[in-house]
C-alpha cells in the first residue's frame, strides 16, 4: 500500500497521507512519495488543483518518533534537507493551487505543511499543535516563516513555545486556516471548493501566489514594480482573453489554465 494516495479526479489530484495507524506521521518513504507526486501534478497539464489530505482520523502527526536511531544522534540537516524542505519548496513552487483538507489532528511537522498550503480548511473536530516544544525540537517546514505572518508574533511566538492544541475554530478565528466546516458537509464543501480553484484561471493564481510570497521582504516600491510585471504576464495569458470576452459576452468563462 502506498504511504501516500493518488488520485486524479475531475482535473483535481486528490493526494492522501496514508499511514493511518500511526496518524499518517512522516517517515522517509512518505516523504519521497508525497515530493514525486507533487512533481508529476507540477507536470501534469490535465492537473489543475491539488487537494492534499490525510486517511483515518488525523491529518498528520509529523515525523514519524519510532524512526529515530536508536544507537547514535539524528542527522537532522539530511532528513530536513531530504524529506521537508523539498516539500515545503514544491508547494510553494508548483504551478497548481494547493488546497489542504485537515480532516483530523496535524502536530509538528503535520501542521506546518498544511500551513505551507495555499488555502488550509479543517473539519470541525480537527486540531493543530506545534508539538516540537515537547519533544525539545524547534519549529520546522517554514512554521517559524508562516505561523507569525498568519497569526502575528505573538500568537505565534506562544503556540510554539507552549504547544498548545488548537481547535479549528481556533485556528480560523486568529487567521490560521481560511476555513472549518461541519464533520457532515466536510468532503463536500472540500471538494467544491477544490473544483472551483481548477476551473480558475491558474497561470494568473500562481502569479498571486509569487507575488505574496515576495510582498514579505519587498518595500512598496518593488512591490509594485513586481505587480507590473506579473500583471504584464497574467494579460498575456488566453485565460484573461477569456475571462474579459466572457464578461462583456455575459457568459460564465471557460479558463484552461494556459
Ligand atoms: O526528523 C527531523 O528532521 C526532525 C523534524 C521533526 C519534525 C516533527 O514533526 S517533530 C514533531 C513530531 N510529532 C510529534 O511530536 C507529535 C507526536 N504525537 C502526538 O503528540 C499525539 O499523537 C497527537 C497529538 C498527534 C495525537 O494524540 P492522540 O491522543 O489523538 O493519539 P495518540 O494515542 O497519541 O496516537 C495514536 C497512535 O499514533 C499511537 O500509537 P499506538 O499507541 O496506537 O500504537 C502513537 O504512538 C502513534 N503516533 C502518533 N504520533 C506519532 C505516532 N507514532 C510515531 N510518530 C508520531 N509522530
Amino acid at each position: 500500500m502506498p504511504d501516500v494516495l493518488f488520485e486524479i479526479r475531475n482535473q483535481v489530484a486528490h493526494l492522501t497521507l496514508n499511514r493511518p495507524d500511526k496518524l499518517n506521521a512522516f517517515n522517509r518513504s512518505m516523504a519521497m512519495e508525497l515530493q514525486d507526486q507533487l512533481l508529476a501534478c507540477d507536470e501534469d497539464d490535465s492537473v489543475r488543483a491539488v487537494l492534499l489530505t490525510g486517511s483515518g482520523r488525523a491529518f498528520c502527526s509529523g515525523q514519524d518518533l519510532s524512526e529515530f536511531p536508536a544507537d547514535r544522534l539524528p542527522d537532522f540537516e539530511k532528513v530536513i534537507d531530504e524529506y521537508y524542505n523539498p516539500v515545503i519548496r514544491l508547494l510553494k513552487t508548483i504551478r497548481k493551487p494547493v488546497i489542504c483538507a485537515v480532516n483530523g489532528v496535524a502536530a509538528g511537522a503535520g501542521a506546518n505543511i498544511a500551513l505551507a498550503c495555499d488555502i488550509v480548511v479543517a473539519v470541525s473536530s480537527a486540531s493543530f499543535v506545534q508539538a516540537f516544544s515537547k519533544i525539545g525540537l524547534i519549529p520546522d517546514c517554514a512554521g517559524t516563516f508562516f505561523l507569525p505572518r498568519l497569526v502575528g508574533l505573538q500568537k505565534a511566538t506562544a503556540l510554539m513555545m507552549l504547544g498548545d492544541k488548537i481547535s479549528a475554530a481556533e485556528a480560523e478565528r486568529m487567521g490560521m486556516i481560511y476555513a472549518w466546516f461541519e464533520e457532515a458537509d466536510f468532503e463536500e464543501k472540500t471538494n467544491q471548493l477544490a473544483a472551483i480553484l481548477a476551473k480558475l484561471p491558474t497561470a494568473a493564481l500562481i502569479l498571486t501566489r509569487k507575488a505574496l510570497l515576495e510582498s514579505s521582504t519587498n518595500n512598496l516600491e518593488e512591490q509594485l514594480e513586481l505587480e507590473k510585471k506579473f500583471q504584464q504576464k497574467a494579460g498575456h495569458t488566453r485565460d484573461f482573453m477569456e475571462g474579459v470576452s466572457a464578461f462583456l459576452q455575459k457568459r460564465i468563462p471557460l479558463f484552461t489554465g494556459k
